[in-house]
């Protein structure tokens, strides 16, 4: 198949899910073209089976706003036609869902057919797309793709809730590439970020509100006063000064490490002991599953699909948003035994089996497979 992948470029987890699926259904001998502004962070590798188009938002003074879903959909429409793409699988509602249709429907006049297939995320339904402003044509551009998929069991409940769909929503989950976390070090190199008997605390996020970046800092502080322990902090965001400060007033910026944005996570979290992601709420918590694949246990919020991911007293341990004092005791209870933490990082791998990339990407295949096979019926 050839297929258009639509996504977010940046290190947020749905421009990871599109631009590794994507890899893989290359891999699996599809024509991929990536069409967004700028070249996603893990698409490394450009090969005969993996495109990239560019987006371009000319400036012009008179406009206060850049129309970019106007440049996104022009683009798509130009790309259909010269590549011969077959479907259009666009990740995140809002624009990409609404500049799908309008490309979709600019095509038709044409007398092309490409059908669109529509992955919600999370915050483009539970935060951004549920705003009375956004919602009329989230709810327009939902219904009019030719299939629409949420990432949990969660996520498709609260769009339920929130929006009037009228299409049938399949929950495909967040996936990993287990060769990836197995194989590639054999030597974490653990010593040079902490002293021996240091346990290392792990959290990685774009540090916006809704991950609760302070709740993390407070566990770890108390964790520290019970076990000697570092925590890894990897990602940027507008909480980061924030942490920062409240770190340097509770005494523990040397215990500290801001790595900001990197790519080498999974070399960071194969020196992990836990991993923390206290988050308001988590349509599915890739995060989470990066860390478990690792063989790291998850200390976690039961919001959102987290509880679909990660399992109580099995991969780690799940609270109420907030409740610091009840995530304490569970990651001390986790760190506090030596053979108790073997067993839960033991749990935590095996629990990760269950969202392999082989499982999962060819369910999104048979979804293309089938809206093809619907459109041709048409
Ligand atoms: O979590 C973020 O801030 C990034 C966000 C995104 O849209 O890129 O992630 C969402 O999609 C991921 C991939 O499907 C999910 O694993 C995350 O749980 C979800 N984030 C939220 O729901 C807050």
């Amino acid at each position: 198949m050839k297929i258009g992948i639509v996504c977010y470029p940046t290190f947020g987890g749905s421009g990871v899910v599109a631009t590794e699926l994507g890899l893989e259904l290359s891999k699996r001998g599809h024509e991929v073209h990536f069409i967004t502004y700028n070249q996603p962070v893990r698409l490394e590798l450009l090969s005969n089976n993996v495109h990239y188009h560019e987006v371009n938002v000319p400036e012009y003074p008179l406009f206060l706003y850049q129309p970019y879903e106007l440049a996104l959909s022009s683009k798509l429409v130009d790309m259909v036609k010269l590549h011969d793409i077959e479907i259009l699988h666009v990740h995140y509602a809002i624009p990409h869902a609404y500049a799908g249709y309008m490309a979709k429907k600019m095509l038709q006049e044409e007398g092309i057919y490409v059908p669109i297939v529509t992955t919600l995320h999370g915050t483009d339904i539970t935060l951004v797309g549920s705003h009375p402003f956004y919602k009329p044509a989230v709810t327009f551009s939902i219904n009019k793709s030719d299939a629409v998929t949420t990432v949990s069991q969660s996520l498709k409940d609260d769009t339920l809730r929130l929006f009037d769909i009228k299409k049938e929503i399949n929950v495909v989950p967040n996936f990993i590439d287990l060769d990836k976390y197995n194989h590639t070090f054999t030597d974490c190199q653990r010593g040079m970020m902490a002293k021996e008997n240091e346990k290392i605390i792990t959290h990685i996020s774009n540090l916006r509100k809704v991950k609760r970046a302070q709740d993390v800092i407070s566990v770890f502080n108390n964790i520290q006063k019970k076990i000697p322990a570092k925590l890894m902090l990897i990602g940027e965001g507008p909480e980061r000064e924030k942490i920062e400060w409240q770190c340097m007033q509770l005494g523990i910026l040397d215990k500290v490490i801001f790595f900001g944005k990197s790519n080498e996570i999974d070399k960071i979290l194969c020196f992990s002991d836990l991993f923390l992601l206290p988050s308001e709420t988590e349509s599915f918590g890739l995060a989470a599953l990066e860390a478990m694949a690792s063989g790291v246990p998850v200390i976690s919020t039961n919001t959102g699909g987290l509880p679909e991911v990660n399992i109580e007293g099995y991969s780690g341990f799940l609270s109420n948003v907030g409740d610091v004092e009840d995530m304490t005791k569970n990651a001390l209870h986790i760190l506090s035994d030596s053979h108790r933490l073997q067993a839960f990082k033991n749990n935590a791998r095996e629990q990760a089996t269950k969202f392999d990339l082989h499982k999962i990407v060819p369910l999104y295949e048979s979804i293309y497979e089938d809206t093809l096979s619907k459109c041709l019926m048409l």
